[in-house]
């Protein structure tokens, strides 16, 4: 019989080519939010797929993009830092945006890497088959991939072939986590991850970036077996927190309501969830906030 692989593997790429995405994807949960506004993606996000032969272990970072405050800084060391160590990266690009210095800025970070890196073409669902061979000619005059693989993350086209090939580049190694561990982050900071989600989604312009989420207590009440999650919403001006409660308290309704079906499914009980809208002025800005917020320098 065959050895045992296992190993590590960093996904970056430009804010919303689908990174997360693909991470759901392959684990078959949701463990890493997922929005149409870049820059979701703030933590750097462990997906554990453990399969018979193999574990593979997925880091999803924050998309690289040029940081305007202390938030961005961090980030963009959170992804820069999920290239060391790792035994293959997956350099994510969207099939329907063009090369752009963007990317060019994530090659150059790339060049001197001794670790294999693939070209995922993400989102071929969106173009025309004869359109990736030009992506590919164009990708390879920039670098000298390992593999270039177009795939769907959203559909799941060709994500199969993706995980095989990416196997053989696996060493033989331990299994480093229990088959049943998805995440290596605590249930608390999936659910905190959640409620900005639905914030993100219901949002836009200036706010959704301008979100924090801090979860207050989490208690199961044995009786009712209900959990109940109290929470707060953080922005940073206070045009932002009439936008979040909205009209006589609409939009922090919504965002409370889409929120609680998640943490349900994640948690598997009836979540009973309290929301509060707070003002924290250019908390983004400010490290011992972002520290509050769980954007910590020494956790990336
Ligand atoms: N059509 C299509 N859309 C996709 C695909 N993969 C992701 N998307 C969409 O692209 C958007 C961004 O997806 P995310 O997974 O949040 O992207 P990301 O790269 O993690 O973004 P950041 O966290 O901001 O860096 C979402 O609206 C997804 O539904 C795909 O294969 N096809
Ligand atoms: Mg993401």
């Amino acid at each position: 019989m065959s050895q045992f692989k296992s190993g590590f593997i960093s996904i970056i790429g430009r804010p919303n080519v689908g990174k997360s995405t693909f991470l759901n994807r392959v684990i078959g949960q949701k463990i890493a939010i997922m929005s149409d506004k870049p820059q979701t993606t703030r933590n750097k996000v462990q997906g554990v797929l453990t399969m018979d032969d193999s574990q593979m272990i997925f880091i999803d970072t924050p998309g690289i993009h040029k940081p305007k405050h202390k938030l961005g800084e961090f980030m963009s060391k959170v992804s820069k830092n999920a290239l060391r160590e790792v035994d293959a990266i997956m350099f994510m690009v969207n099939a329907q945006q063009k090369l752009g210095a963007g990317d060019e800025y994530v090659i150059e970070m790339l060049k001197g890497s001794k670790t294999p890196v693939f070209l995922i073409i993400n989102k071929i669902d969106t173009i025309h088959p004869e359109e990736i061979l030009k992506i590919v000619d164009q990708y390879k005059e920039k670098y000298d991939f390992a593999e270039i693989v177009p795939i769907s993350a959203l559909q799941g086209n060709n994500v199969d072939n993706l995980l095989n090939t990416l196997k053989k580049y696996l060493p033989e190694g331990p299994q480093y986590y229990p088959a049943d561990q998805v995440t290596d982050h605590p249930e608390r900071f999936i659910i905190s991850e959640l409620i900005r989600e639905k914030a993100l989604h219901l949002t836009r312009d200036e706010v959704p970036h301008s979100i924090a989420v801090e979860i207050e207590k989490i208690r199961r009440d044995e009786e009712t077996d209900k959990v109940r999650v109290m929470a707060s919403i953080i922005v940073e001006r206070d045009s932002q927190k009439g936008i979040v409660i909205g009209k006589r308290g609409a939009m922090l309704k919504e965002i409370g309501t889409r929120a609680r079906k998640d943490i349900e499914n994640l948690l598997g009980s009836k979540v009973y969830l309290e929301l509060w809208v707070k003002v924290q002025k250019d908390w983004r800005d400010r490290s011992s906030q972002l520290r509050d917020y769980g954007y910590r320098d020494d956790e990336y």
